[in-house]
């Protein structure tokens, strides 16, 4: 069983730096041996995100995909981040990711990783592990990330939101460029075909439907019924009131700044950005983003 680690066991909060030309903390990086010498098993699913994109809410549609039928308790007593734990992650008094997968009695083992795709243990490839990548339109994963560095003691201070809107853009956040992350994850369908890209506005626009595509990719047949509980378990509301989903039995987060579940919507970003950054974004935006054939939506 780990412990939960209080914000009051924590050094204060971690700075950046550059690794590997990517920025990182040293919470994600203190393991990188272990990380990188991970052995993934032919059965592992993967699920991959740039922060904030959507990551908790797969994760649990996966974990109840799986389990819902065969391992009840877990549910009602495990919360989401020992279920799906994040590979590369280390923080003190809690065990890492590498560990915490290592102890998952489940088959398959479902692993979360925020790892840009050239950082993924070479051992999943090999495999030819399924993995599940999602993505969330650039303006409200600024947004969400911004109000996640406020309340989360092992993430760097965020600063105001013009300062962090501009770190944003410049890549300068854990795990690097969103522009990136999306950019090369995509690319990698080309060459991996056990790769299933998601975007976070069509789960928002028809839950049911991902779900089922998701099935499809995994060769899972839920009934109808079974469905239709996932699909009323996982919505916003429910995984906000629900203590196993909604990370408040983690002591580094702080609610009282900002909840984790904090909006779920799609334009949230429409009451923070200015009219000025709106278009100063949306013309650095066109110069990153030349694949034409990688569409976010930014509003349903
Ligand atoms: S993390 O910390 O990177 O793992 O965060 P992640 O889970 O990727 O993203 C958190 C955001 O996802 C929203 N979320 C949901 N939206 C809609 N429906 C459901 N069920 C759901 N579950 C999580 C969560 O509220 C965060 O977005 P914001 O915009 O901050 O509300």
């Amino acid at each position: 069983m780990s412990l939960k680690p209080d914000k009051m066991d924590l050094p204060p909060r971690p700075k950046l730096f550059d690794f590997h030309g990517i920025s990182m903390t040293h919470y994600f990086t203190d393991n990188w041996e272990n990380v990188q010498n991970f052995q993934a098993r032919p059965d592992d699913i993967l699920v991959a995100t740039y922060p904030k994109a959507g990551t908790t809410w797969v994760s649990y549609i996966l974990d109840l995909l799986y389990f819902s039928k065969t391992c009840q308790e877990r549910q009602k007593t495990t919360p989401i981040y020992e279920r799906v734990p994040f590979l590369e992650i280390t923080v003190p008094s809690l065990d890492s990711g590498t560990e915490m997968v290592e102890k998952l009695p489940t088959s398959p083992r479902l692993i979360k990783t925020h790892l840009p795709v050239q950082f993924v243990p070479k051992s999943f490839w090999e495999q030819n592990c399924r993995i599940v990548y999602v993505a969330r339109n650039a303006k409200d994963n600024m947004v969400s990330f911004f109000h996640f560095e406020r309340m989360n003691y092992i993430q760097p201070e965020p600063g105001d939101w013009s300062e962090f809107y501009q770190k944003f853009m410049d890549g300068k956040l854990v795990f690097g460029s969103w522009y990136d992350h999306v950019n090369n994850w995509w690319k990698k369908k080309q060459d991996y075909s056990n790769l299933h890209y998601m975007f976070y506005e069509d789960m928002i626009e028809d839950t049911g439907r991902e779900i089922d595509k998701l099935c499809h990719f995994l060769g899972l047949s839920p009934s109808a019924e079974e469905k239709r509980m996932i699909t009323g378990d996982v919505q916003f509301d429910s995984m906000k009131k629900d203590g196993m989903a909604n990370y408040s039995t983690l002591g580094i987060m702080d609610f009282k700044v900002s909840p984790f579940m904090r909006k779920g919507l799609v334009g949230d970003w429409k009451n923070h950005f200015t009219v000025a950054q709106n278009e100063k974004f949306d013309e650095d935006y066109k110069k990153k983003m030349k694949d034409a054939t990688l569409q976010f939506r930014t509003v349903l």
